[in-house]
């Protein structure tokens, strides 16, 4: 075995060679199931009807699946049969394709388009199982579901799931740009090749759209927000319909971001004004020219406005002005635009984390009923963690969709081990009333608070074309859960943890519980070792991986990290009560009250309403500069814990995951240790306070950690 000499932690030999996981298949492995289960399962899944008229390829990707998935677990696929003939068969099919379904008289009707039924019944007297669906797509979902109950050993012949999308919109956002480079990815390079599309379609693109498919994504946003006009020309239009020919199978939409300068761009127009009657028309000619090529084309999303992006500001126009102008180009055809709440003034703000809110609010109401408003979960910027973001709840009359981030910009790249879901689970379950009367996030997002029409989870993706997709084996659980979330944002994050690790890495007891136990205290450990106690944007400029807490001279104020820890010799955090930038009152009034008080506010976002004395008495006792290193120490010792925790499954995971994963738990404790350190180095710089009794001094000099400079860190542009 080769010496892993910059990984020596415990048990990460560099495997041998020649390994079987590779982490491509994701959580669609379909391996054998064990031999009791599987002459179980043979036994209920002898053969397949589908319906008898040619296949439309949703429904050949059903079929297609079934016999991959049901052929992988119990040795060899159904045989096809055009009827029910005897015990042990699965029916699927849709009232309107296959008229035995609709005599069954299932309860469609809740389960829309997407929806699916799977349940026992009885045909001809035959026990059969049924996949029911109003639509194909439904269909599809639910071979997915019937497969992956299979998997994790939850199938029998009493097995019944009913389920519906609560969300319309389910998007991945892909931040790659045309030449191949993702913004802020760290999997590779984008799987969307400009260069070579149309004419070669890599086969990975379908394997793409299954594990999309698999999870009910039902659309892709294929390129930047920081979007080039080139989108638009018909060179690149004709590589995205491409792609949209092969996701149609799989029920995945194409969607473009659109860059509003792009009339102009196009060096046909001088002005890319939105009231203008020439750009209008530039719009609309573009919208008819992309469904002729892509004739189920999603819509577009927009970046206007922020961070240097143009947008009806330019014009002295509003966002309501420019998102409306697209929405009626793309009206005719059912498209819908999608545009982006995150904006921020360059000018240097009162205060940062309210902008959103005070740029948004006042067009609730004002735009298209196909417009919807992207809302990042936090107000600031996908940090480790954020309150909710006050435009949930806040625009009555608004389409209101989330955008979350599966790329862990802020959360140390694929190396850190961090899984998302109880970091969603969170936003989703916050109470917008402070009174619980289920008034959650949740309830915005599906739609249902307002009643709003359209409905949007999106996820920023973290997807590339290295071999395992995501950079690391434990960022596929974000991808997983992201899907999981955008469905049913009320699921329960340990549950989907669970479900992930069954179908990914192992079934075994205690192999499970492990994997589930460093999953569950990861965000937080995470959120530990970085910027507790609501600490935030504490990062490093540019790159944001390492801990800078000291830059105060970036371009603009409100990019310094001192901008947001507001530390001085008396005290840190940053006052948003009435007594400082005022913001805590674009909450409700009940939330708003919860947050103003440093005793009542939850801990966790403690310094982010407030500025406390260094001495401040938290209720446990401790001061706030003995609790804030305390909070340190303990992301150091999660980490710890979950490298000896994973050290324990050496015998459980296959050698190339079980390696890859240990070595990056070693590259996490080297990361949290440089976390820890920097931030108590540079805030005893400061406050000029010993460490606390127990805590041990930083391991290097303040001038070590400031002169780390990240350079080449990944997915940062410029
Ligand atoms: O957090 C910032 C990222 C930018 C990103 C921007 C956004 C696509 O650092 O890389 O740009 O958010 O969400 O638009």
């Amino acid at each position: 075995m080769p010496d892993a000499t910059s990984c020596d932690g415990p048990g990460s030999e560099i495997p041998a060679t020649g390994f079987v996981e590779d982490g491509y298949e994701l959580w669609l492995r379909y391996r054998p199931l064990e031999p009791r289960y599987r002459a179980y399962c043979s036994l209920l899944l002898k053969y397949v009807v589908l319906p008898t008229v040619m296949l439309s390829p949703i429904l050949a990707a059903a079929r297609d699946e079934i016999n991959r998935g049901v052929g992988g677990m119990l040795g060899c696929a159904p045989s096809s049969e055009s009827a029910v003939s005897a015990d042990g068969g699965l029916l699927v099919g849709s009232p309107t394709t296959l008229p035995l379904v609709a005599s069954l008289d299932l309860p469609l009707d809740g389960l829309g388009r997407e929806g699916y039924i799977i349940c026992p019944v009885i045909v001809n007297g035959f026990a059969t199982t049924v996949i029911a669906a109003n639509e194909e797509i439904g269909l599809l979902y639910g071979a997915f579901a019937l497969l992956r109950a299979i998997q994790m050993g939850r199938f029998d012949a009493d097995t019944k799931i009913e389920s519906a999308p609560k969300s319309r919109l389910r998007l991945l956002n892909h931040w790659d740009n045309l030449d191949g480079w993702v913004e802020r990815g760290y999997a590779g390079r984008s799987i969307f090749n400009w260069w070579e599309l149309p004419e070669y379609l890599d086969p990975r693109l379908v394997d793409y759209a299954r594990a999309n498919a698999s999870i009910g994504i039902n659309g892709a946003v294929v390129n930047n927000v920081n979007a080039s006009s080139e989108s638009l020309t018909d060179p690149f239009l004709e590589k995205a319909a491409a792609l949209a020919n092969r996701f149609r199978a799989y029920g995945l939409r194409v969607y473009l971001s659109a860059k509003f300068s792009s009339p102009m761009e196009s060096g046909e127009l001088a002005t890319a004004d939105p009231c203008d009657a020439a750009v209008k028309a530039w719009w609309k000619q573009t919208a008819d020219r992309i469904y002729k090529l892509i004739p189920d084309f999603g819509g577009f999303l927009v970046k206007a406005n922020s961070e240097g992006q143009p947008g009806p500001q330019d014009f002295h126009r509003t966002h309501a002005d420019g998102a409306n102008m697209l929405a009626d180009a793309l009206e005719p055809w059912g498209g819908v635009v999608i545009w982006r709440a995150f904006v921020y003034s360059d000018d240097v703000p009162d205060d940062r984390v309210g902008q959103c809110y005070s740029e948004m609010i006042p067009f609730d109401g004002l735009f298209r009923k196909n417009v919807i408003l992207q809302v990042k979960n936090g107000p600031l910027d996908f940090q480790p963690r954020e309150p909710i973001n006050p435009l949930f709840g806040a625009m009555p009359e608004t389409n209101v969709g989330i955008e979350l981030q599966i790329t862990k910009e802020y959360l140390g790249f694929e190396t850190h081990l961090v899984y998302l879901g109880n970091l969603w689970q969170e936003v989703f379950s916050t109470d917008l009333d402070a009174r619980g009367c289920g008034n959650i996030v949740a309830r915005v997002i599906d739609g249902s608070m307002f009643a709003s029409r359209l409905s949007l989870v999106a996820g920023v993706a973290n997807v590339g074309s290295a071999r395992n997709w995501c950079g690391s084996t434990f960022d596929q659980a974000n991808w997983y859960s992201f899907g999981r979330f955008a469905w049913n944002p009320d699921c329960d994050a340990d549950e989907v943890a669970l479900e992930w690790i069954m179908l990914t890495l192992t079934n075994d007891p205690n192999g499970m519980r492990t994997i589930a136990d460093i999953m569950k205290m990861s965000y937080e450990t995470a959120v530990n070792y970085m910027a507790p106690l609501g600490l935030t944007h504490q990062m490093g400029t540019g790159h944001h991986h390492g801990p800078a807490p000291w830059i105060e001279d970036t371009g603009r104020s409100h990019w310094n990290p001192t901008y947001y820890n507001c530390a001085d010799a008396k005290g840190i955090g940053f006052d948003r009560t009435d007594a400082g930038s005022g913001t805590v009152r674009q909450y409700s009034a009940k939330l708003a009250r919860l947050y103003s008080s440093p005793y009542d506010v939850p801990e966790n976002l403690l310094l982010w309403f407030h500025h406390l004395s260094w001495g401040f008495v938290m209720p446990n006792g401790k001061t706030l500069w003995e609790e804030i290193v305390y909070h340190y120490d303990r992301g150091l010792r999660g980490v710890e814990r979950n490298r000896a925790l994973w050290s324990t499954l050496r015998d459980t995971i296959d050698p190339a995951r079980f390696y890859e994963v240990s070595a990056f738990l070693q590259i996490q404790a080297r990361d949290a240790q440089m976390w820890r350190d920097a931030c108590v180095a540079y805030f005893q710089s400061i406050n000029g306070l010993e460490t606390p009794e127990g805590s041990l001094r930083p391991t290097q000099s303040l001038e070590f950690y400031k002169a780390l400079t990240f350079r080449h860190a990944p997915g940062s542009p410029g």
